[in-house]
């Protein structure tokens, strides 16, 4: 009989959530519970792509506006054998941003639609759950300065909110708000809470294609 698969959780929100900080409490929380579990990230900037993708975030070089775009699509695409590999074997895949931060961020720009940009990442492997850090920008602010990265301005990160807003909307995906202002152990907990669920449930269906 083939072995139970595992869940894909996604956690997206804007710049500071706390998205990399719940991703790996997460994981080391299941791994410790005895349930399989790795975390993976996008933009993956250890690929050709992804070292692409990562010096352009860098400022180091200027890629025109579509071909990035379509780059961090090609990013997610290229790693999809080994999320379905992984899954199929019962690995919970806990992913730090995902196609949705693809299609908010490039969508945000000046003479994009949502549409347009979502299209490169329908039927990538679709998530079971994705949690939307939701943070204030007042309460951003506290965390600290925003980086040196392309993108990580107040303006910028405002619109971004607004196209997640829109994507938040889709009642095909299963989104869950989960309020990243309180402390790291109360977003934590009510994290695992819904990731518990999610990979209860996820063991009895098949894995979906996105915006499918
Ligand atoms: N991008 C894109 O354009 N297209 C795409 O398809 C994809 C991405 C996938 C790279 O992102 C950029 O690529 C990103 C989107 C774009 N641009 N921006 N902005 P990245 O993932 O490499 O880096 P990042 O997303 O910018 O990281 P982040 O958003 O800045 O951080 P985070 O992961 O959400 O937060 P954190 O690192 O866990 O925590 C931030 C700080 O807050 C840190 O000091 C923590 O200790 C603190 N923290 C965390 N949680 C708390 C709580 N609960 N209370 C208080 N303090 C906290």
């Amino acid at each position: 009989m083939a072995s139970k698969r595992g869940a894909l959780i996604v956690l997206e929100g804007v710049d500071k959530a706390g998205k990399t900080t719940q991703c790996q409490k997460l994981v080391q929380a299941l791994q410790q519970s005895g349930r399989p579990a790795e975390m993976m990230r996008f933009p993956e900037r250890s690929t050709t792509i992804g070292k692409l993708i990562s010096s352009y975030l860098e400022k180091k070089n200027d890629l025109e506006d579509h071909t990035v775009h379509l780059l961090f699509s090609a990013n997610r695409w290229e790693l999809v054998p080994l999320m379905k590999k992984k899954l199929e074997q019962g690995t919970t895949l806990v992913v730090d941003r995902y196609a949705f931060s693809g299609a908010a961020f490039t969508s945000a720009k000046p003479g994009f639609c949502l549409d347009w940009c979502m299209k490169p990442d329908v039927g990538l492997p679709k998530p079971d759950l994705v949690m939307f850090l939701q943070l204030s920008p007042a309460e951003a602010a506290l965390r600290g300065q925003f980086g040196e990265e392309r993108y990580e301005t107040s303006v910028f990160q405002k619109a971004v909110q607004q196209k997640f807003e829109q994507l938040m909307k889709d009642p095909s995906v299963n989104w869950q708000v989960i309020d990243a202002s309180k402390s790291v152990e109360n977003v934590h907990k009510d994290i695992t809470t819904h990731s518990l669920n999610t990979i209860n449930t996820a063991q009895t269906v098949p894995l979906g294609e996105l915006w499918k």
